[in-house]
């Protein structure tokens, strides 16, 4: 039976170029579960969008001299154009800000206002006539009660960490025009009661299973009777407009419309071409077979497991709901945060530009932050892509591959039978690849990426042992078999990591005279036979293969 599987990667502020943080924290293990999924067979979607919405985004226009939708429309594209150098293999790369999303989106709030689940309440909110808008909290900058520092944020003091509230603030200042006449006024809002939805929530969480533990403790942390209801609109001109009498002048909440784009991007994919259905991914009975998987960093849990959550359920309608949160702790930097406004880290485009972009993969998904933070260290990353991708791998499959061209006249040898040797090779090669399937499977992405590291030095001490190099001059059939069988394993090597090093398993693939094609190399189905089988025995090896160079000192740096 093929299964159906839906992934969702969080969706990237549109705003500004990620770095490697973001894409270990949910772009880039979506890709490869996406990518293994196609293997084994699944029908899979995968779809992601940037999320276009809210004031970060309305105010980083502004500064560039843009509307935001101009804005939207350079930066959709820089990021998009990332993604695919990065290998990224979205079915659908979409945007919060499309028509899809706007209608969707003021659906939802139809539904769930039909359903009494939306109040409007007056919130006082920070005026500044200077700048002629309502400021969010984090605009707002003054002194800190706590600490006394003079740059702290109306949510937070980032010096000493105190959550503050716009009104704590000592002398406080707008951060975009400094201007310090501000007023409070009170703002009529719209709530989501998400209080009213808690059991419902509750039963719901109760029957989801296969979530990182850190993932559920978190959902239900906050599903308890302190459960807020949750402000779904805001003070701005750039959004989905809030369609209701008196509300003309705000637009809904980013983080109410962003997950709805998951949804949206899925009907703007349908859309693209005859025949796609995105009810088949999303919608009640046409959706049964489907098994929804979302990416995301553990900052993103309270709005995919709750707030995510309200809205579908509480439209009383039909729609598919996450069956498994796959969350990520965070990747530091150098003992430090990465963080986007000060420029720390490595950004996606720097890190392309310095290296191909299967030495991220490998390194980022071999160090996944599954269970706790994990601390990216350029001195670590060189050291470990070197070993595995260059020592290990690249130079055995570069090896056998050389050998069998030069000594066989460019073909895989024929002739010769495998001994003990072999077939003990092939039982324990069976096992590391189911081993690896299964940790795919389980999206335990380190797990996988060792067990593919382990086979790869497993084949690399068969051709050591077998040394068909010096069989060569004493015994021709010994060396063919040995090398049949290394070219085998290197095509086995080479298929089972497809999904994290997909350039570099393509260029092994070719090499060992397999055509991959543009799809995704069927996952290996028959182990044993591929090794002692032989099946492509006498087929041309008419391509080459380079490993990548390795990285020295110079590398340092970039990384
Ligand atoms: N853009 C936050 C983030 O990138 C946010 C995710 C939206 S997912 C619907 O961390
Ligand atoms: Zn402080």
């Amino acid at each position: 039976m093929t299964r159906r599987i839906l992934i969702t990667s969080a969706l990237p502020y549109v705003n500004g170029i990620k770095h490697l943080g973001n894409l270990v924290g949910s772009l880039l293990p979506a890709d490869v579960h996406a990518r293994f999924h196609r293997q084994i067979g699944s029908e899979v979607l995968f779809v992601c969008a940037t999320d276009e919405h809210g004031t970060p985004t309305e105010i980083a226009a502004a500064q560039a001299g843009l509307d935001p939708r101009t804005f939207c429309d350079a930066q959709h594209a820089r990021q998009a154009d990332v993604y695919r150098r990065f290998g990224l293999s979205f079915d659908h790369f979409g945007r919060s800000s499309s028509p899809a999303n706007h209608a969707l989106t003021q659906h939802f709030y139809r539904r769930l206002d039909a359903a009494g689940l939306i109040d409007e309440r007056l919130v006082p909110q920070v005026w500044s006539p200077a700048d002629g808008r309502y400021l969010p909290d984090r605009y707002v900058l003054g002194t800190c009660p706590h600490c006394g520092d003079d740059g702290a944020r109306g949510d937070q003091c980032e010096s000493c960490g105190s959550l503050l509230d716009p009104a704590d603030l000592i002398a406080p200042r707008s951060a975009l025009s400094g201007d310090a006449r501000l007023e409070l006024r009170e703002s009529r809002h719209l709530f989501l009661r998400q209080s009213a939805l808690l059991d419902r929530l509750s039963d719901w969480l109760g029957t989801r299973a296969g979530w990182p533990p850190f993932v559920a403790s978190l959902a239900r942390s906050w599903l308890t009777a302190d459960l807020k209801d949750r402000c779904i609109t805001r003070d701005l001109a750039w959004g989905v407009p809030v369609p209701r009498p008196g509300f003309e002048d705000k637009v809904f909440y980013v983080w109410f419309d962003a997950p709805i784009a998951y949804i949206a991007a899925t009907q703007d994919w349908a859309a693209a071409a005859p025949g796609r259905d995105w009810r088949a991914w999303w919608w009640g009975d046409a959706a049964r077979e489907t098994t929804y998987v979302q990416f995301l960093g553990k900052d993103n849990v309270p709005f995919h497991a709750v707030g995510f959550p309200a809205t579908l359920i509480g439209s009383g309608e039909p729609w598919r709901t996450v069956d498994v949160i796959k969350g990520f702790h965070w990747l530091t930097h150098e003992g430090g945060k990465f963080s986007t406004s000060r420029g720390r880290g490595v950004f996606l485009d720097a890190a392309l530009d310095a290296l191909p972009a299967d030495l991220w993969r490998w390194w980022l998904i071999a160090n996944a932050p599954e269970r706790a933070d994990v601390d990216f260290q350029a001195a670590r990353f060189v050291a470990e892509v070197n070993k595995d991708l260059a020592d290990v791998f690249g130079n055995f499959a570069q090896r056998v591959t050389r050998f069998a061209r030069t000594a066989f006249d460019g073909r895989v040898p024929e002739g010769g039978e495998p001994g003990e040797a072999e077939r003990a090779l092939a039982a324990d090669v069976e096992q590391r690849v189911a081993a690896i399937r299964a940790h795919h499977a389980a999206r335990e992405f380190r797990r996988a990426a060792a067990e593919t590291r382990g086979l790869w030095a497993r084949a690399n001490a068969y051709v050591q042992e077998a040394a068909p190099w010096s069989a060569l001059r004493t015994d021709r059939t010994r060396a063919a078999s040995a090398t049949r069988v290394a070219l085998g394993l290197a095509e086995l090597g080479a298929t089972v990591a497809w999904s994290i090093v997909p350039d570099l398993a393509a260029n092994v693939l070719r090499a060992v005279g397999a055509t991959p094609g543009s799809g995704a190399p069927a996952w290996p189905h028959d182990v044993p036979g591929l090794i002692l089988g032989g099946p492509r025995s006498g087929s041309r090896l008419p391509h080459s293969f380079e490993p990548v160079a390795k990285l020295g000192a110079g590398h340092l740096a970039i990384a």
